[in-house]
C-alpha cells in the first residue's frame, strides 16, 4: 500500500493517532513526522520517524515524494494561546504550513488529506448553544482565522482539484498521554494533573466557562472514521462539527471531587485565554457527522474522568519511580 504520513506527530492528538494508525495498517506503513517537539519513544521507535518542517515547501515535497504517501493527516498546528502570542510562526505554520501539504499533495497524486479544524473556527457572532454546521464564521482569533482558511482551501482543493480533503472541527481535546501546547481547552487536561499531583489546580477560565470537549479515543475514532467513510454520503467535506461532552471549570472540578474527595479549584482569570473560551461555541449541532458518517461518540463526562483518573495515576505514579531510579 502507499504509506501515511502523519505531520505534527508528537503532538498531543499526532501522538495518539499514529499508533492508533499503526494498528490498522501496519507499522511500516505509517510514517510520524515531526519538527521541533521532541517524539514519545513508542512513536520514533515503533515504526518509520522523519523530521518534516511544513513551513518549508521543499521538505514537505520530499516528504511526500520520496516516500510514496497516499494519504496523510496534517495535524501540525499551532494552538490557540500560543498562535496569539506568536502571529509570524502561527502564519507560517497554521497557513503556509497547510498550502504546502495541499500543494505537495496535489503535486504528487497523494489520494486524500485529512486536515482538523476546530471550534474555533467560529466566533462571537455564531450562534453559542448547539451550534449548526452551517452558520457564521467570523473568529477573532488567528488560529480561528487560519481554521477557517484550512475548511475553505480544503473545500476548494475538493471541488477544483479533485483531491479528496476531509476536515473535522474538533472541541477541546482532553488526553493523559502527551499534554497539549498552549491551546485555551488546555484547563481540562492540567487540572487532571493537578488534581492527582497536588490535590488542588487553579484555573485561568472563569468557573461558568462552557466549552465543548471530547476524549482522545472519540477523537482518534472520530479522524479514523471520517477518513474511512464512504465518499458517496459525504455532502461535507472539511467541515464537520463534532460533538462529544461540554461542561464548565466548575462541572469538571466536582466531578474531580466525587472521585477525590480532597481536590479543590480556585480561579484566577488570564484574560487572553477567557477572550478567546468566551467567543467560542458552548456545544455543537453534529448532526451532519452523525448522518454523513455515522459519528457516535462513546465517552461521557463520567466515563472520560474515570478512565483519565486511571490511566494518569499509572502514568505519574510510573514517572516518579523512574525519577526515584535515576
Ligand atoms: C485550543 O484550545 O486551542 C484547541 C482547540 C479547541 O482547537 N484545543
Amino acid at each position: 500500500m502507499r504509506k501515511i504520513l502523519v505531520t505534527g506527530a508528537a503532538g498531543q492528538i499526532g501522538s495518539e493517532l499514529v499508533p492508533a494508525l499503526r494498528q490498522l495498517y501496519g507499522d511500516e506503513n505509517v510514517i510520524a513526522a515531526g519538527h521541533r517537539t521532541p517524539m514519545p519513544d513508542d512513536v520514533r521507535e515503533s515504526g518509520p520517524a522523519i523530521t518534516v518542517d511544513v513551513t518549508d515547501v521543499a521538505s514537505v515535497q520530499r516528504a511526500v515524494r520520496d516516500h510514496d504517501v497516499g494519504t496523510v493527516y496534517h495535524m501540525s498546528s499551532l494552538l490557540s494561546a500560543l498562535a496569539e502570542t506568536n502571529r509570524q510562526r502561527a502564519h507560517a505554520v497554521n497557513i503556509e504550513g497547510l498550502y504546502n501539504v495541499l500543494e505537495a499533495a496535489v503535486d504528487n497524486d497523494v489520494d486524500q488529506v485529512i486536515v482538523p479544524s476546530s471550534i474555533a473556527a467560529f466566533g462571537p457572532d455564531t450562534p453559542p448553544d448547539n451550534t449548526p454546521n452551517e452558520t457564521l464564521q467570523r473568529p477573532t482569533t488567528l488560529y480561528g482565522i487560519s481554521k477557517v482558511f484550512g475548511e475553505l482551501m480544503g473545500n476548494y482543493y475538493v471541488e477544483k482539484l479533485g483531491l479528496d480533503v476531509r476536515g473535522l472541527r474538533l472541541p477541546g481535546i482532553i488526553s493523559w498521554k502527551t499534554e497539549p501546547t498552549a491551546g485555551t481547552t488546555d484547563y481540562a487536561v492540567a487540572i487532571f494533573y493537578a488534581a492527582i499531583r497536588d490535590g488542588r489546580y487553579t484555573c485561568y477560565l472563569r468557573p461558568d466557562t462552557r466549552l465543548p470537549m471530547m476524549y482522545m479515543p472519540d477523537c482518534i475514532k472520530a479522524i479514523i472514521d471520517l477518513a474511512r467513510a464512504d465518499a458517496s454520503r459525504l455532502r461535507h467535506h472539511t467541515d464537520f462539527n463534532v460533538g462529544a461532552v461540554s461542561f464548565t471549570p466548575a462541572e469538571l472540578a466536582e466531578v474531580i471531587a466525587s472521585r477525590l474527595p480532597d481536590f479543590s479549584i480556585d480561579y484566577d482569570v488570564d484574560p487572553l485565554r477567557q477572550g478567546i473560551a468566551d467567543s467560542w461555541p458552548n456545544s455543537l449541532d453534529d448532526s451532519a457527522a452523525r448522518e454523513e458518517w455515522d459519528w457516535n461518540p462513546s465517552f461521557d463526562l463520567d466515563a472520560m474522568a474515570d478512565d483519565m483518573l486511571d490511566n494518569l495515576s499509572r502514568k505519574l505514579a510510573g514517572e516518579g519511580r523512574s525519577d526515584q531510579e535515576e
